[in-house]
């Protein structure tokens, strides 16, 4: 038998080196578990690998994006900038890997293919580009937003030009000087990108289906001062946030735009656009609830695009008519400003779609010729990575079959029919709806604490059960509808793929979410099974 022949065995196999993967490598690895994970890219990193478009950027403070797990490494850390660049956070995600020697668990460019549970053996059989493993345990730490979204237009095969994807961006410097760019979306990853694109291309045309809300960052260096602050009580920082809705740092009292005299209201939110970047709702709690409520809170945004944007045509087409927050919010620098340049043209693709592409052109209401075309289109949200792996179950149900009608899953964490497979930040849970860095952590943390749960109690097998399972989705959508994010086309509800089945996937709520997570436990893995006979 070949090396590569050779099963290699592990109690735990991770998928995906990015921020979840390397903590769960370290956690196992404390628990003295044998682990490995297998990283389709060729480094450390995952979703902050991929997108380095330009411009790429946290779009939460770093002093929150980031680990609180170690001390240590908390206080020693100094980032440059209140929002940090992909490089930056690259860097760091780096820096964790080497300083917890973690980099010998990963093997790069080995992309998994199949995963099957063997219900004989109580084993995963995972099959990679470059091998087969059988594992325990298998853990999905492959990110909610990883598989891009293609979208086919007519003739873009064809095209002879250069072609980008914001999500998988080349590793080399892109020079657009003196280029003619088309970017198709404008969405967080386009507005981020566009205006940097801007000052080189010779011109830049942006190809908008639907505008967005966006907030400006405000970005800049690192004030001192407040990392101080923060550092000298960082744990407590960490813990006050975690008790906010979206789990960031937020006014966190609960007053009502209703409630509250309408001059008073706007003096706020002057403030928050002046400073709060995603936290711009902060100190309402009804704009996440209440239509008229958002409505106030959209039409000051509204404004604001009208006030920036010169050209009164372009600004009414830059304003969106859905909820805020809706579709996710943006956080720019300088976006709307960008529409004020002469080399800039926006074009309205809800009024002249892509009729189509050809070798170097792109016809909408005219004929555009590009040699540069980025496509901004966002990614097969919260499940994708998930759905692209031939994942099979007990009695072989295949997890792209059993999500066929929408994903279900318990507690985002585990999913019934499959046994011993673990998802970090998966459907279900508040992932993409709070800050993702302490919800990793949460959610390892957990992983981790149930394996070792199982170990002491000689526990072979843990599956979620049907109604436990089925329940929890239940409240996933009871919640989502008392709120606005249901009614607006977006990637939380799979409505950005027409493909895709419709419903609503996070878990609107951290708070409520960690103490049910920590009920669930208090009392045995309520709504877990274990070792089921097959
Ligand atoms: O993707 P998106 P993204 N024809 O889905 C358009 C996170 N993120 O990569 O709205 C024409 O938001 C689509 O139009 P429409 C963040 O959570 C974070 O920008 O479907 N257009 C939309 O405009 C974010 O929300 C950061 O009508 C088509 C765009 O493409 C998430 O990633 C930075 C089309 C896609 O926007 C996704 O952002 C970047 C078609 N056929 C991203 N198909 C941070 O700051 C799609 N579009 C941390």
């Amino acid at each position: 038998m070949t090396q590569e022949n050779q099963t290699k065995e592990f109690d735990v196999l991770i998928v995906g080196a990015g921020f979840a993967g390397i903590y769960q490598l370290l956690k196992l690895r404390r628990l003295g578990l044998s682990a490995v994970i297998l990283e389709k890219g060729d480094q450390i990193g995952g979703t902050w690998h991929w997108n380095r478009y330009p411009g790429a950027r946290c779009d939460i403070p770093s002093l929150e994006y980031s680990y609180q797990f170690d001390e240590d490494l908390q206080q020693e850390w100094n980032w440059s900038e209140k929002y940090s660049g992909q490089p930056e956070i690259l860097e760091y995600i780096n820096h964790v890997a080497d300083r917890f020697e973690l980099r010998d668990g990963i093997q790069f460019e080995e992309e998994v293919i199949s995963a099957n549970f063997n219900e004989s053996s109580a084993k995963w059989k995972i099959t990679s580009s470059k091998g087969h493993y059988e594992s325990r345990f298998c853990i999905f730490a492959t990110g909610c937003l990883s598989i891009p979204n293609k979208p086919e237009f007519l003739g873009l095969e064809n095209f002879k030009g250069q072609l980008l994807q914001t999500s998988s961006w080349p590793q080399e410097e892109q020079d657009f000087t003196g280029k003619r760019v088309a970017v198709i979306g404008t969405g967080s990853s386009a507005i981020q990108s566009i205006p940097l694109i801007a000052e080189q291309a010779e011109e830049l045309y942006v190809f908008q289906r639907t505008p967005n809300y966006s907030i400006p960052s405000n970005n800049g260096p690192m004030d001192k001062v407040i990392e101080e602050d923060i550092k000298s009580r960082y744990s407590e920082f960490r813990k006050d946030n975690y008790l906010n809705g979206f789990g960031i740092a937020a006014i966190s009292d609960e007053a009502l735009i209703a409630e509250t005299d309408l001059d008073e209201v706007h003096v706020q939110l002057e403030e928050n656009w002046q400073s709060a970047g995603l936290g711009f709702f902060g100190g309402y709690a009804d704009v996440a609830l209440d239509a008229e409520a958002n409505e106030v809170a959209a039409n000051f945004v509204r404004n604001k695009i009208k006030e920036i944007v010169k050209d009164p045509k372009t600004a009414q087409l830059l304003v969106p008519d859905y909820h805020i927050g809706g579709k996710r919010l943006c956080v720019d620098t300088g976006y709307f400003e960008t529409f004020n340049k002469d080399n800039v043209f926006l074009i309205d693709l809800k009024e002249h779609p892509i009729q189509k592409i050809t070798t170097n052109t792109l016809e909408s209401d005219k004929t555009y010729e590009v040699d540069t075309l980025i496509m901004a289109t966002g990614f097969d949200a919260i499940t994708g990575a998930l759905t692209n792996i031939d994942i099979s179950g007990r009695g072989d149900v295949k997890l792209k079959d059993q999500w066929k009608g929408g994903a279900k899953s318990y507690l985002g964490i585990g999913i019934t029919n499959f046994p011993n497979l673990f998802t970090v930040t998966g459907p279900g849970s508040p992932s993409v709806l709070s800050n993702m860095m302490p919800s990793i952590e949460q959610h390892v943390n957990w992983i981790t604490d149930c394996i070792e749960w199982m170990v002491k109690n000689d526990k072979t097998v843990i599956e979620s059960s049907q109604t436990a399972e089925d329940d929890w989705m239940v409240l996933v959508n009871e919640i989502a509808d008392t709120t606005v994010f249901t009614d607006t086309k977006s990637w939380y509800n799979g409505s950005n793929i027409e493909t895709k089945a419709k419903s609503f996937l996070p878990f609107i709520g951290v708070p409520v979410y960690t103490e049910m997570l920590d009920e669930i436990v208090s009392e045995n893995y309520k709504g877990f099974i274990f070792d089921k006979a097959n």
